[in-house]
């Protein structure tokens, strides 16, 4: 027979040899129970992140800018499903862990409770949001957990194509009059500050880390990837003639890194306390669209047990 100290040695092996964990597999019910939180945060973040772009849907500036947005938009509704699917995996139902984040008891990305005021936004989501979300991402790919990992591949080739749908936007709005170069640097101010906070607390504040490394679900802390993007970032910026908010803001010799400066840590808590400017929205509009979809879940419910009498 074989024990849970056996079961534990092969698990430590397969992670020592990166050998991905699948579903099958036996695994300790603190590194199931931490997929599901970051996976399912993951799904929650992918659909309630079609909310600000999809403001815009109506008020895009041309066809092709609509056409390619609701492309954009249809794609993180897949990536949700393609995280739901991963979580549910791990034994958990996928009903349930969307009913917490409906109920506000589970997380989604801190970024999405941010309005989008002007076009430029969706340019900037799109360059920087998408843009910080493969930086991490990226990393994800190589998470010990197969079906996460293998969801990660094909979530960050759809995210390149965002990413540089976004850059193209803003490009034209760099290079457009006066008044679009100053919506699109009022857009990069407002959304700067809150895409470095979107990688999370830094390393000493935060409680997952340490561990999810050891897992290896985590291949880079949250510091790793926040300097890893701003150093990405900092040249596109400049490309476009624009300026973050950020006055320590520097490239720096000694390290081969840009310094930036201070996070204000306070705000990325209280948006994670549900009390960002957009959070009760944002749960609203998920609440009403759970409702009004009643009837299609009821039909569709409906349907499958008929299938299945037949087929009995
Ligand atoms: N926002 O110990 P930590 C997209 C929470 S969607 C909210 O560092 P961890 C897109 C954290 O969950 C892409 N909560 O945690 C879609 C934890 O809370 P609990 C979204 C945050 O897990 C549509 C606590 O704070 N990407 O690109 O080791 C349109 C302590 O943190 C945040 C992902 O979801 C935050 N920013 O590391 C456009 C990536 N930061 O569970 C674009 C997957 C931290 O203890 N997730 N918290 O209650 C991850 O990589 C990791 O979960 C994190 C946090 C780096 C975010």
């Amino acid at each position: 027979m074989t024990t849970d100290a056996q079961h534990q040695q092969h698990f430590d092996a397969k992670l020592a040899a990166d050998t991905t964990i699948e579903a099958k597999d036996w695994m300790p019910d603190a590194y199931r129970q931490n997929l599901i939180r970051q996976i399912g945060q993951h799904a929650h973040s992918e659909v309630i992140g079609m909310l600000p772009e999809a403001n815009w849907l109506t008020r895009a500036p041309t066809l092709r800018r609509k056409a390619v947005l609701l492309a954009k938009v249809q794609d993180e509704a897949g990536h949700g499903l393609y995280l739901y699917s991963a979580a549910e995996t791990l034994g958990c139902s996928r009903q349930d862990i969307y009913q917490k984040m409906l109920d506000g008891k589970m997380k989604y990305s801190s970024i999405f409770n941010y309005p989008t005021l002007n076009w430029a936004d969706v340019g900037v989501i799109g360059w920087l949001v998408d843009g910080a979300a493969i930086v991490n991402q990226v990393a994800l790919c190589r998470a010990s957990y197969g079906p996460y990992a293998r969801s990660m591949v094909k979530i960050c080739k759809e995210e390149s194509f965002h990413q540089r749908q976004g850059y193209e936007a803003v490009m034209a709005l760099a290079h457009g009059s006066e008044q679009q170069k100053a919506m699109l640097q009022d857009a990069i101010n407002r959304f700067w500050w809150p895409v470095l906070m979107m990688f999370g607390p830094s390393d000493n504040d935060s409680p997952h880390s340490a561990q999810s490394m050891a897992w290896k679900i985590k291949r880079h802390s949250n510091d790793e990837l926040r300097q890893k993007f701003v150093d990405n970032t900092v040249p596109q910026l400049e490309a476009l003639g624009m300026t973050a908010p950020d006055a320590d803001l520097a490239w720096d010799e000694t390290s081969g890194h840009y310094r930036f400066g201070e996070i204000d840590w306070s705000e990325l808590y209280q948006v994670i306390k549900g009390q960002g400017q957009c959070n009760h929205e944002r749960l609203q509009a998920k609440r009403q669209a759970w409702e009004n979809g009643a009837w299609v879940r009821e039909g569709a419910m409906a349907h499958a047990e008929k299938n299945r009498t037949r087929a009995a």
